[in-house]
């Protein structure tokens, strides 16, 4: 959504007009939008902003590379619900972020960029370090514009807050040119924001709130696919309720794992590519497919042509451009999913289902996730059990991307939301440390622990210096198989183990981390596993542990890209461990 941000003085006066720098009117806004904790980098654009943000009541966290910023002020918005704010310079600041807006943008999450820009007389000279940054990060923000008159800057912060926190959340950016950060105001005391064209349904429509009803009273083999706008719009609990009430098996996304406790009996795991067996045929087998706050990427649906083939679909969401995306929907219910579930629970009656719950309980027995207990060198997936089990499912979980990612979302048992923070849509290797930063920032007083995979933590490591810094008790578990192990694997089976450039040389992370003033750790054995995660979880310092894990295993089951999600590989291998 782009909308023309226009030039008129839409502000209204109601106090006495005070005269201010644009860098203290960015500020003062910030503030008042509760913001008291934020990422940013300097550089010559963004001085009059730093300048401000000197004695501002304000936490400004300096990451490493302005990526990691980003990354960072995103996980601050996925832990906290609040919106993240990130600012770093033009040109290569502003080139820095786009990896984290694009990141942010995928997985519909709040977050405020704001980039300094060459004056405006310069803008398209090709001055110093000037780059087109509205032109750059425009497919990966939601909104975003320059603001070239003083007059248009608070309002332009305040819309740029609406627009990130409401309707589907994501990435804004506003770039500043340096002439109007320094340039003076006089402000009013009251803005008002002006986006006639921003309009939010948050109220699902009666009559087809009323349908869903029916048509999950009426299913014989419903499904519930729950992604990650159940944990956005807070509705875990109205979840809960509704499939308590109705009785209803329920699967989640990547992103929504946490939405629904996965201790529950109801609870079928993740689905998709890397999903539970059970997960998937019950997909395949559904008459009644209810989805909420997810858009059937491509990696939960496997197949378009043959997904779900049995089932209607019900499919709730706030943002309208993503139903019948991907799939045909039956009925859609447009609006915000904690208000909609409420309604819906008022109206769904309680049905057994017992042919189709004992069905599931079936597969559940037959293809459980499992990994070779047996084997003589430490198994990720047992490093991953092991760390569940010692903090009792209670950790907020970051990842890197890879196999890494695949094992935490399956080995590790969520109960709570906003506990699995993880790059979903872009698959960003990387965001894995710097999440685990932004996140520890955003809960100081929970286990932050960022499960990540060799070259995912390679991209970023150098982010364990701010994590120094701020004295921030992180945990980095690296799943250390030498490899880009999830590239290694496709090259397993589909090009026929040639591996090419899937392989590098890695430091030793155990003296990275010392060098960096952190405490590092190696594990070979797998009988020191529990020791050390124990140690690990008693450290107030950051703290890498390098697992060096059996280098070849696989992630299973597996749906190959274009294959049905019946489709899966793997379950043989899975059942022989038995
Ligand atoms: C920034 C980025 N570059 C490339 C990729 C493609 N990619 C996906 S997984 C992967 C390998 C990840 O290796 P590692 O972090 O060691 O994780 P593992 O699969 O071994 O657990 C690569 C290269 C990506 N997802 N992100
Ligand atoms: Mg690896």
């Amino acid at each position: 959504m782009h909308m023309k941000t226009k030039s008129r003085d839409s502000t209204k006066s109601t106090q006495k007009s005070t005269i201010k720098t644009g860098a203290q009117i960015v500020v003062d806004t910030l503030i008042e939008h509760g913001v008291d904790t934020m990422f940013g980098y300097t550089g010559g654009v963004v001085l009059p902003l730093f300048d401000r943000l000197y004695d501002a009541p304000i936490n400004v966290i300096v990451p490493r590379h302005e990526q990691g910023g980003c990354h960072m002020a995103d996980a601050y918005a996925r832990a906290s619900g609040k919106v993240g704010v990130m600012v770093a310079t033009s040109g290569p600041g502003a080139c820095n972020l786009v990896t984290g807006l694009a990141t942010a943008m995928m997985d519909s999450v709040p977050l405020v960029a704001i980039t300094g820009q060459v004056r405006t007389e310069l803008i398209g000279n090709d001055a110093f370090q000037e780059a087109d940054t509205t032109g750059i990060t425009r497919p990966v923000t939601k909104y975003n514009c320059i603001v070239k008159d003083i007059k248009d800057l608070a309002r332009t912060v305040h819309e740029a807050f609406h627009i990130a926190s409401t309707g589907r959340p994501g990435p804004v950016l506003i770039d500043l040119p340096v002439d109007v950060s320094v340039g003076k105001y006089s402000v009013d005391g009251a803005v008002e924001m002006d986006l006639p064209g921003y309009k939010i349904r948050p109220k699902g429509n009666a009559r087809q709130i009323s349908m869903a009803a029916e048509a999950i009273n009426m299913s014989k083999r419903p499904v519930l696919y729950a992604g990650g706008g159940i944990i956005t719009a807070n509705a875990s609990e109205e979840l809960r309720k509704l499939a308590g009430k109705a009785h209803l098996p329920v699967t989640t996304t990547l992103l929504g794992l946490g939405s629904f406790d996965q201790r529950k009996p109801e609870s079928l795991n993740m689905l998709g590519m890397h999903g539970t067996a059970y997960a998937n045929y019950a997909i395949q087998e559904c008459d009644l497919l209810i989805a909420i706050g997810a858009r059937f990427d491509d990696r939960v649906t496997g197949k378009l042509a043959t997904f779900a083939p049995n089932a209607k679909i019900i499919h709730i969401d706030i943002d309208p451009a993503s139903i019948s995306k991907n799939v045909h929907v039956d009925i859609p219910v447009v609006g915000d999913a904690k208000a909609i579930i409420a309604e819906l629970i008022e109206e769904v009656e309680y049905h057994d289902r017992k042919t189709w719950f004992t069905k599931i309980a079936q597969w559940k027995k037959k293809y459980p996730l499992r990994y070779d207990q047996d084997s003589t060198g430490i198994k990720p997936q047992y490093v991953i059990e092991e760390i569940c089990r010692q903090t009792k499912s209670e950790a907020i979980i970051t990842t890197g991307v890879g196999q890494n990612q695949m094992w935490a979302a399956q080995f590790y048992k969520f109960i709570k939301p906003r506990q699995l923070i993880s790059s979903g849509g872009l698959g960003t290797m990387g965001y894995g440390l710097p999440a685990a930063v932004g996140a520890q920032i955003a809960k100081p007083g929970e286990t932050v622990i960022d499960i990540d995979g060799d070259h995912s933590f390679n991209m970023t490591m150098i982010e364990l210096a701010t994590a120094v810094e701020h004295n921030l008790p992180i945990k980095v578990c690296i799943l250390n198989n030498g490899y880009m192990g999830m590239v290694r694997q496709w090259q397993e089976l589909f090009y026929g183990k040639r591996y090419s450039k899937s392989y590098l040389a890695n430091p030793d992370y155990a003296t990275v981390a010392r060098a960096l003033g952190a405490v590092g750790m190696t594990v070979e054995k797998k009988d020191d596993v529990p020791k050390a995660v124990k140690q690990m979880l008693a450290e107030k310092k950051p703290c890498v542990v390098d697992f060096r894990v059996e280098r070849e295993e696989n992630v299973w089951p597996m749906v190959a890209a274009g294959k049905s999600l019946d489709e899966m590989d793997g379950l043989d291998i899975l059942e022989s461990m038995a």
